[in-house]
Order: C-alpha cells, then structure tokens, then sequence
C-alpha cells in the first residue's frame, strides 16, 4: 500500500483532505486492485467548496478581468495539460480501464475545449438592436455566478472539462465533482488549474459520492448554475434539488442511439462506424448506437462484415498499444452489463458473437444481439456497455418509426449514399444530433444535448453562452427629438 496515489479536494488553491479525514478506494479495473484513494467529501466539505467559489466570484478577480487576460489565463492551464498529457491519459487508462491510445484523444479533445471556449468569449460578438422609437438595445452577457458541474466516469477528464471550460470562460466559478469511480484525472487538472496560476475558488474539485457530496452541492442556493451529466434517474434528482433555490440546469443524460444503414450505405464506411459507434470504450459512451438498424438487401452482407470487424478488435491491457477494447470501467458496472448480456436468449434474443469472460475479469467481449423483441429491456434500456442489438428493416418509413419509438433522443447515425434521404431522415429523427456516414465528429459551436430522457438544454458555442451567462438587455435613449 505505500505507493498508493491520493487525490485530495482542491479548495480555494489548496490540496486538502476532508475535514473529518474521510477517504474512499479508486480502483485500476484491468488489475482490480485499488491504487489510490480520495478524499471523500461530506456535506460540510462541499459548503466549504461553494464558500470559496461564491467569494471567489463575489470578490475576486476573475469575472471583472478583461476578456483576453482570462483567456490567455485558460490557455496556459491548457498548455500544462498538453505538457502532461501522458500523465493525465494514464489516469484514465488506469482508473477506467480505457485504451491509452483513446485516453491520449480524450486529453486533445479535454484541452480543445479549454482552447475554443477561452477564444469563443473573447471573441463573441453581441447584438444591437435599432429602434424606431429613437433608442437602441444591446446585449450584455455577463457571467452567472457560481457553478456546480457533476462528471459521469466513462470520460473522465473530457465530461469535466466540458463544462469546466464555458463556465470559466464566461467568468463564473467553478465546483466540478468527478464520478466516484474516476477522481484521478480531474484532480490532477485542479492542481494544474493552481500551477497555472487560477486565483483560489475558481476551479475547485470535490471529490466524493453522488450523496453526499453531489447533493450538497446542487441544493446548495449559493450556486447558480448546475450542468450535470449521468442518468436519467439522478438527472431527475438534480433537476428537482437545484429547483429548490431556481437554479437553472443543463441535463445530458443516457441515450440509445439508433443507427440506421441503408442498402444503398457505403458498407465499407458503414461497418467501421457501427464499431465504433458501439465499441468503442467498452459502449461506455452515451451516443453509443446500440439499436442498429440494417436494410434488407444489405443485412446479410453487412452482418457478415460487422461480426467479423467485432471480432478482430484486440482485446487487452490498456496500456499495450495494440489493445482496442479493454475491461468495463468498474465492478458495479460489470454487473449491470453481465446483467443485461446473459438474459438475452430468455428474452429471446440470439447473441450472434461477444458475451461474458468467464475468468474473472470484468470484461464484456464485444457482444451482437439479433432477434430481440422490441419491448426487450436490452432493446428499450442504456446498456451502457458493448452490446449492439440489431434489427432488419424493409423501408424508409419503417426505420424512423422505429428509430424515434425510444424514451431517449441524444443522437443518431444515418448511412445512405443517397442525398436527399441524408437530409429527410436527418430532418425525421428525433435526436439532438445526427451523424451522416460519420460518428462522434463534434464541433464546438453547434448545438449539443439530448431530447426526452436524454436531457434537458444544449451546450456548446452560443449554446454554452446562453447558459453559462446572464444576458442582460441594455436600452438607450438615442434620439430625444
Ligand atoms: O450514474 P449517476 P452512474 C448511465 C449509464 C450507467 C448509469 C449509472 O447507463 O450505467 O447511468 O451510472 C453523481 N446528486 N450513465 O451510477 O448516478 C455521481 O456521483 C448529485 C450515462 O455512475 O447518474 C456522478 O458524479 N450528483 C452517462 C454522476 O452523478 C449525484 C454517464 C453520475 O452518476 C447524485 C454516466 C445526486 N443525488 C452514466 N447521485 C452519460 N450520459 O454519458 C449521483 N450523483
């Protein structure tokens, strides 16, 4: 035990502990030994955190420096991260199990992040608004206050600095609170944030459970904002929690994305995407397309393809370059998905290749599932892990009925070498983003978000703004005449 890591709370520019000592295990899911532990907060922990955000915002310097200072501020933290980005992808390697090769992706994507919002506020351009009346209105978007940002663990780092990064951008404070599962990298962030010389509170990280460390926080009515990622169930509990003091929320929850493939898809183009689209990070992706809808005059060709890609993935230790796919992220969630894989055939279900591994690892191979009924728990339900389940389709109609027939709405893959089907079924599916002939593609401005189950809000560019700001309208008498 003497060279395990610790992970403390960063408050106010400080490393520390609990104020009772508290810690808890963060677990390595390939070893399944426990090679770190963190500290754990409690409910007085977290007021401690919001106290520091709350006079971080009322009385520092961050949300009354100009523009570019604060900018070029976001840009040297994220320029540390680049100089650590070994360090940080480790973390994630480490704490979840996920490939280092996508670990290292994650890193670049956590520090664009960093990078496009900086530049996003100090570039935004607002409206004016010419009045007959002789007066004119302008927009002002001033930051919020306080956040409270919670982290799910199946990208660690680039979920927190997801919403980390608009929400100092635009001036306000920050408490993110990592998963339980996965502190690592988020604290080592927060020490960076200290390194690169953020003035104390205006990035803390509290590290500890959902309750009652996450509750503390979204009930706290010194917060102002509360951008959360998860479940649908504990998006429910934080939307009802922060509505107690009106804080506005932003929900990304699950999802179960449909992916829909068209006779007439480039197969090559198609197979690759739906591998990715469903295994990549053991399915712990909640834009995974795990309801996978195949025409019928491919079907047979393309299920050949698809089995056989499913099959080649190496599958290994995270940390040996050639692994594709590694363990589940944690024990609870191993059985959660072990759950899910070995009641398809009493559903009714064929698994057509994957399953469990019986020798002790927490390890779901890359599973396909045929012949489920549409009212299957695996077919309705986020899985959450590397289990696609697969449905033949005759037309058009047909796929968007059933493709927009689920609780969720985050997103959806559309495969046809047809123009106008990309666009009219794009236009069709109820989703908040649509992929065609790609998958995961992301670009900071657009929109981001989930309808129904899948969330509440849109982040990103303009989005973040709207969220992360308080605009204010400023009317001004021009012409007294
Ligand atoms: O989620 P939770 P869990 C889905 C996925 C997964 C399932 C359960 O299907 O199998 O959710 O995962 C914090 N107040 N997704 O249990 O509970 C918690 O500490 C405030 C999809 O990990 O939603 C953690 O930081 N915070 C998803 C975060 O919420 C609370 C990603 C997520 O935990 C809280 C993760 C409370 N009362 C899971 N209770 C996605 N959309 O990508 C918990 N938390």
């Amino acid at each position: 035990m003497s060279d395990i890591q610790f992970f403390g709370h960063i408050i106010d520019g400080e490393e520390v502990e609990s104020l009772d000592g508290a810690r808890f295990d963060v677990w390595n899911p390939w070893t399944q030994e426990v090679f770190a532990q963190a500290a754990e907060a409690g409910a007085a922990d977290a007021a401690r955190a919001v106290e520091s955000s709350r006079r971080a915002f009322d009385e520092g310097p961050w949300p009354r420096m100009g523009r570019a200072e604060r900018a070029a501020a976001i840009h040297r933290l994220a320029d540390l991260m680049e100089e650590r980005a070994d360090d940080l992808a480790c973390l994630d390697s480490t704490n979840m199990g996920k490939p280092f090769a996508q670990a290292k992706h994650d890193v670049g994507r956590s520090v664009w992040n960093f990078r496009f919002f900086a530049d996003h506020q100090r570039d935004h351009v607002g409206e004016v608004y010419p009045m007959d009346s002789g007066h004119h209105s302008y927009s002002e978007f001033g930051p919020a206050g306080v956040v409270a940002a919670i982290s799910p663990w199946n990208f660690p780092l680039m979920m927190a600095t997801w919403k980390i990064a608009p929400a100092i951008a635009w001036g306000n404070t920050c408490i993110i609170k990592p998963s339980e599962d996965t502190p690592a990298s988020v604290t080592l962030l927060g020490r960076l944030a200290i390194e690169a010389g953020f003035p104390p509170g205006v990035l803390n990280v509290l590290n500890g459970h959902g309750a009652p460390a996450g509750a503390a926080l979204t009930a706290d009515e010194r917060v102002d904002r509360v951008t959360f990622t998860g479940s649908s169930t504990t998006g429910k509990a934080v939307m009802a929690s922060a509505a107690t003091h009106l804080a506005p929320v932003s929900l990304e929850l699950g999802g179960k994305g449909a992916n829909l493939v068209f006779d007439d898809a480039d197969l090559d183009n198609a197979v690759h995407w739906a591998v990715e689209a469903i295994f990549r990070n053991s399915g712990q992706i909640c834009l995974a397309g795990s309801r996978l809808f195949v025409q019928s005059g491919v079907y047979d060709e393309f299920m050949d393809r698809f089995r056989a890609a499913a099959e080649a993935l190496v599958i290994g230790d995270p940390f040996d370059p050639a692994t594709r796919f590694s363990v589940l992220a944690s024990r609870r969630h191993f059985e959660k998905v072990r759950g899910y894989v070995e009641s398809v055939e009493e559903q009714g279900g064929k698994v057509l290749t994957g399953g469990v591994d019986e020798d002790g690892a927490w390890l779901v191979r890359p599973t396909i599932v045929t012949d489920l009924p549409l009212t299957a728990p695996q077919y309705c339900e986020e899985i959450f892990g590397p289990v696609c389940v697969v449905n033949r389709f005759e037309t058009e109609d047909d796929v968007v009925a059933l493709a927009n027939d689920t609780r969720y709405g985050l997103n959806a893959m559309v495969f046809t070498e047809n123009l106008s089907r990309a666009h009219r079924v794009s236009s069709r599916l109820r989703a908040g983003t649509v992929w065609v002939n790609c998958f995961f593609i992301r670009d900071l401005r657009t929109p981001f978000g989930g309808v129904g189950d899948s969330g509440v809000g849109r982040e990103g560019g303009n989005f973040s703004r709207e969220f992360f700001t308080e605009p204010k309208a400023v009317v001004m008498q021009i012409d007294r005449g």
